[in-house]
């Protein structure tokens, strides 16, 4: 069984009674954790366009894995039926059915790619802070590691990026948001923004060990940043829910 969240937009929640509305809107489905799959809630969200928010358990994970075409989620289907992997094609998607969100002025789609492009380095680089703790094996620890080991070993990993490549990347971000205003491509928002934010808020949420949440008070372009997507009106009554 799949657990559905009827969106709760009233135009959404609209379209979702009748059946052949229904079927004409994109579903995600994803696991109930922001993950790899907020950015492209976030682009639906600001382009207007209605779509399923599904969230599976892990239970339901292990029964829906085997029919999606990575093994892996997020999978959106569009309209038509088809199923679809790899959630940065689904942002760029999705903002191509928008207009807004990806200008198709070259120079001003470089600039929202490179701005992806460091958002996504600062995931990469908090990748092995994150896995360690899931697979210490993967990085050379031995397989019968203690916990009071393991614990030890991701609070290490975990302070060494705080305090050597997070200042970085904040301070990137803060220049590139001082060049450009309100959003880290102009005055508007752009999938950019919708990658960038996710990618900021993990680390102020309090859902990492050793990474404490007041981490961006110390950067108060970034912070405002964070606090101006926050307040954008189309993702009011997303964020009211959390
Ligand atoms: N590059 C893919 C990565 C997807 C991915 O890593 N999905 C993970 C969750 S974030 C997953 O499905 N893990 C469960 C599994 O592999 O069983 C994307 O961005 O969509």
């Amino acid at each position: 069984h799949i657990q559905r969240r009827t969106p709760k937009e009233p135009e959404v929640a609209q379209l979702a009674k009748d059946p052949a509305m229904a079927a004409s809107i994109h579903k995600l489905e994803y696991f109930d954790i922001e993950g790899r799959a907020e950015k492209v809630r976030l682009a639906f969200l600001l382009a207007g366009i209605p779509f399923e928010d599904v969230r599976l358990s892990f239970a339901e994970w292990q029964t829906r894995k085997p029919s999606t075409k990575f093994g892996q989620l997020p999978m959106l289907t569009l309209p038509d039926g088809s199923e679809e992997a790899q959630s940065e094609a689904m942002l760029r998607y999705v903002a191509s059915l928008d207009g807004k969100l990806y200008p198709s002025d070259p120079v001003a789609r470089l600039h929202v790619d490179e701005a992806m492009g460091l958002a996504a380095d600062m995931d990469t680089a908090w990748g092995p802070c994150f896995y360690i703790s899931r697979d210490p094996v993967r990085f050379g620890h031995p397989s019968d590691l203690d916990e009071e080991s393991k614990t030890a070993l991701v609070k290490q990993v975990r302070e060494y990026f705080m305090a050597t490549k997070f200042p970085g990347f904040m301070e990137h971000i803060t220049r590139i948001l001082e060049g450009t205003g309100a959003f880290l491509c102009g005055p508007e928002p752009t999938i950019a923004d919708c990658q960038m934010l996710p990618t900021i808020r993990y680390f102020m949420r309090g859902i990492a060990d050793h990474v404490p949440t007041d981490c961006v008070d110390a950067y108060p372009v970034v912070k405002a940043y964070v606090d101006r997507c926050l307040a954008l009106p189309q993702l009011q009554t997303h964020y009211e829910k959390k």
